[in-house]
């Protein structure tokens, strides 16, 4: 007799700590998982991003912890994720959100330039979930949802630090999943297609001349759905893979994309 039933989508009693979640994609997910009854815990790299986040939750009626962190820097991850453990309890799931960008023709960006991004894209989520996943494996479970990208799978002019972190990042949700399946923690990436959010913005931005910028037409086109996805698309999946409901899900990439991955273009 299958012990499922709409409980099975519920985070009640659930800690989660979402990366990065002072706006944008990160936000989205948090105020998703507090819906879901979990208690929510984010980080800012910077006291001014905390302060935004956090009028931000208030207008939205969300009581969360929020922290000054940098994810590239590991002994202030292993600091907040004590200060965490301390104030709502251990962390039963964590989503790497945290994440920048540069598009930089790839024979002009900097060393320095292309290892940033790595290092927030790809090592951070390494050094995060080696500072949960101790407590998790002493409690039984936990859930770990790494957002990667189309970009996981896909690359595009510019964009190679950002192309080889994230497929990179895909790799390590699969072996998080090998190393740790046992101790009963799931992990699992979501993969968003073209989101309207501030890291998009530059390409979305109106011509001068009022008229649609050339790469947001060439996305709508290229999207089955027809449209930009918002971070409201991305609440849903990622409740689903906070939850028990996903406990037999591990090591899995679920592309939120509108088809984007799937489509190979209408013909012009
Ligand atoms: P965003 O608006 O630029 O938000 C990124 C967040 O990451 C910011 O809140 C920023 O926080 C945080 N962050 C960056 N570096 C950090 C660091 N060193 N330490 C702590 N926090 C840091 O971007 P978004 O569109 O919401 O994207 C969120 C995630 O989704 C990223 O991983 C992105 O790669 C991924 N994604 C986005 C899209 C899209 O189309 N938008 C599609 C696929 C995947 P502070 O500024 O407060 O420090
Ligand atoms: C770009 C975009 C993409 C999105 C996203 C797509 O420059 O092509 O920023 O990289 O951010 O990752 O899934």
């Amino acid at each position: 007799m299958s012990n499922f039933n709409m409980e099975s989508f519920s985070l009640k009693g659930k800690v989660a700590l979402v990366t990065g979640a002072s706006h944008g994609i990160g936000m989205a997910i948090a105020e998703a998982l507090h819906q879901a009854g979990a208690r929510i815990a984010f980080n800012s790299s910077s006291e001014a991003g905390l302060e935004k986040g956090l009028a931000a939750y208030k207008e939205l009626g969300m009581e969360v912890k929020g922290y000054v962190c940098d994810v590239c820097d590991e002994e202030a991850v292993r600091k907040m994720v004590a200060d965490i453990e301390k104030e709502l309890g251990i962390v039963d799931i964590l989503v790497n959100n945290a994440g920048i960008i540069r598009r930089i023709p790839m024979t002009e960006m900097s060393v320095d330039e292309f290892r940033k991004v790595v290092d927030t894209d790809l090592n951070a989520p390494f050094i995060l979930s080696k500072a949960v996943i101790p407590s998790m494996i002493k409690k039984g479970h936990g859930k770990i949802i790494n957002i990667c990208s189309l970009m996981s799978e896909l690359g595009r002019e510019t964009v190679s630090a950002y192309a080889a972190a994230k497929g990179g990042l895909k790799m390590l949700t699969r072996n998080i999943c090998s190393e740790f399946g046992e101790a009963n923690i799931q992990c699992n990436g979501i993969g968003p297609g073209y989101i309207a959010t501030s890291q998009t913005a530059p390409l979305r931005e109106r011509q001068p001349d009022g008229s649609r910028h050339p790469f947001d037409s060439f996305i709508v086109a290229k999207t089955p759905a027809g449209r930009w996805g918002e971070p409201d698309d991305l609440k849903g999946p990622a409740v689903f893979l906070a939850s028990d409901a996903s406990d037999f899900v591990n090591g899995q990439i679920l592309y939120v994309d509108g088809g984007i991955t799937a489509y190979i273009g209408k013909q012009p």
